[in-house]
């Protein structure tokens, strides 16, 4: 069992995350920047090429677009050394870091401050484009995350991406360096930048693959992240962007919740390529479903196609109000046929109309489950897919995974949206030893019928919109759920801390979103969640919708209300005393 199943918090931290570090997040004084000289970064001098006009417009708009406006946020790609440098030397403290750019701007170098919870330590998102890692990035993980002792873990996050917590400011620069050194890169992974490149996370090896997504998905990447260097012409996008690409009828990789949907379909000359569907997101406003963008893009136009859109987003998008400026607000402002028109003169191409479906697709298509052991299109290999339990980890989990990892995979190990891992080309004859693997007895490839479909967001563990505790919770009430329930079928929970719904809960069967409840007779609010049921996900995908609200989140409370759920809904009956 993991450290902070039962509402318990990681050793170091109080009951909601807090460290034992005093002081406030303020900006005392503008610290001087002189210029230095570092890694692999473009040159950010001067405005990037941004058309000057945006620059006009931001000015006129939200607050986050004054201060990208004041100081693009690539600038970060320099200054966090300069930062670094100056606590280093006793110069300054994180407290004297301008506030924009410590709360805002290090987004652009993928550093997180969490001024709530760990005031003055930092969360890096990083960027695995399809999820794919190896050993040698693992263990830079647990390095690097184990010299803040009890401070210091990770996340699988629900873009199969990592993220590492516990950074300190004059560490931000060695982070960066580590990780461009062992391959990735966790620059423009934050605020108004395109997010981790979403694939099949059994691409390659998927007996029923329709397209290999890993090459793609590291082209894309390449040109957003400009080589793991940066990429100036898209750091100041008017709102995060997400890219997918699905690799089979399964859609693991969920085409109807992203800006960019890719998915993989022959034209009628037999050429594999993709139809697009676009402008699917979440907000704490708004939740929707992509819709088909009525083209069909050729896999060597992808690059360049992403290109054209992210473009035409930046440069049209919304810049006043956030809670509008999703590209699909764009998408419904001027109407399908100019947007796809204008992403077209962009790309400086005609696009085909998209593909249709061939007979085969008459016959249903279950979405799988990749949890598990299961025979690869290479004969001889399995993959074994395992739940981390809400994907939490620590620098001894990622040491052993990468044990694992080259013992069994060659080096390699992938991660899932629902926050797993797999393991790839393990060789048959070799399946008993890995299963015996002490690793696979923590994050098992067998699990309950809750246990093996639950997904958290951060919460307020850590995160500074989180309404409620999630990760503690989710294990706890999936635990109590199968203690007392016969499930016998996947129930897929959610558990998202605020209505930003970073775990998707218009995804799941079951979306637990937090909220503030009232029980009678107990004074103010307290710990509650919304309940949303309906979410369908593979071929035909629908979206979850709120079903009941303000359920307050004790087990007491919670418990009765989803087991009549599940009762009623997922042939779930009371288990026998
Ligand atoms: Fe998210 C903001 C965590 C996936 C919608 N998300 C945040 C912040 C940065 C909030 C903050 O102030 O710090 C959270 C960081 C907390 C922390 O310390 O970890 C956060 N989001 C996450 C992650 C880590 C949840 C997880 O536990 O897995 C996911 C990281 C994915 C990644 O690797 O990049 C994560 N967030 C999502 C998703 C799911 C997805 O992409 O499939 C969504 C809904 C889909 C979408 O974006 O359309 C999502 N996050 C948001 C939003 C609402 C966006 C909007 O348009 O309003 C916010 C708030 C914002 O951006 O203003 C947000
Ligand atoms: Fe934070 Fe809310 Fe996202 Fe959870 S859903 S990680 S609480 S922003």
């Amino acid at each position: 069992m993991i450290g902070f199943v039962g509402g318990q918090v990681p050793a170091g931290y109080s009951g909601h995350g807090k460290r034992v570090v005093s002081g406030r997040c303020r900006s005392i004084r503008k610290v001087s920047m002189e210029p230095v000289e570092k890694i692999g970064v473009s040159d950010v001098s001067g405005l990037n090429s941004i058309p000057e006009e945006i620059w006009e417009r931001a000015l006129g708009g939200s607050k986050f677009e004054k201060v990208k406006a004041e100081k693009d946020g690539s600038e970060m790609w320099k200054e966090i050394y300069v930062y670094a440098e100056k606590v280093r030397n006793g110069e300054i403290t994180y407290q004297d870091i301008d506030s924009d750019d410590l709360n805002i701007r290090y987004k652009w170098a993928g550093l997180f401050h969490r001024p709530k919870a760990t005031p003055g330590r930092f969360m890096s998102r990083l960027k695995v484009p399809n999820g794919i890692l190896n050993s040698e990035q693992l263990r830079f993980f647990g390095e690097f995350i184990g010299r803040y002792g009890d401070d210091g873990c990770g996340d699988i996050t629900t873009r199969m991406n990592i993220q590492l917590r516990g950074i300190v400011v004059e560490d931000a620069g060695d982070l960066v360096d580590g990780l461009n050194a062992v391959g990735l890169t966790n620059i423009q992974s934050g605020m108004d930048n395109v997010r981790n490149l979403v694939g099949s996370p059994i691409a390659g090896i998927d007996p029923h693959e329709m397209f290999d997504t890993r090459e793609i998905c590291k082209d894309i990447d390449n040109y957003i992240t400009g080589d793991r260097k940066g990429n100036k012409e898209i750091t100041n996008l008017p709102r995060k962007f997400n890219i997918c690409v699905s690799g089979s009828r399964d859609d693991f990789a969920h085409t109807h919740i992203n800006d960019i949907g890719l998915k993989p379909m022959k034209n009628e000359e037999g050429v594999m390529g993709f139809n697009v569907d676009i402008g699917g997101y979440f907000s704490s406003k708004r939740a929707a479903h992509s819709i088909s963008m009525d083209v069909w893009v050729h896999p060597d136009d992808v690059v360049a196609f992403c290109r054209a859109m992210l473009l035409v987003f930046r440069d049209n998008g919304e810049r006043k109000d956030r809670q509008k400026s999703r590209m699909m607000w764009l998408v419904e402002k001027w109407g399908l046929e100019k947007f796809r028109s204008t992403v077209e003169e962009r790309m400086g191409k005609t696009l085909a109309r998209e593909a249709k479906a061939g007979p085969e697709f008459d016959t249903p298509f279950p979405r799988r489950d990749v949890l598990g052991v299961h025979p690869q299109k290479q004969e001889g290999y399995s993959w074994v897919g395992c739940r981390v339990p809400v994907g939490r980890l620590f620098a001894k989990d990622f040491f052993e995974m990468a044990d694992v990892a080259d013992k069994y995979s060659d080096g390699e190990m992938r991660l899932t949206v629902e926050q797993g891992i797999i393991f790839p080309n393990v060789k048959n004859e070799e399946l008993d030893t890995i299963l015996a693997e002490p690793l696979l007895k923590r994050f098992s490839p067998v699990a309950g019928n809750v246990t093996r479909g639950l997904v958290a967001c951060t919460g307020s563990q850590f995160c500074p919109q989180g309404i409620v505790d999630t990760k503690g919770r989710a294990v706890r009430i999936a635990d109590l759920l199968e203690e007392e329930l016969d499930i016998p079928e996947l129930v897929r929970m959610h558990w998202t801390g605020c209505p930003n719904s970073c775990a998707q809960v218009q995804v799941a069967d079951i979306g637990l979103m937090g909220a503030k409840a009232r029980i009678p007779g107990v004074k103010g609010p307290v710990d509650g969640v919304d309940i949303y049921l309906g979410g369908k996900i593979g071929e035909n995908t629908e979206l979850g919708t709120l079903y009941k609200k303000g359920v307050p989140a004790e087990p007491e409370f919670l418990i009765p209300a989803l087991k009549e759920i599940m009762i009623e809904r997922f042939n779930c009956t009371e288990k026998k005393s």
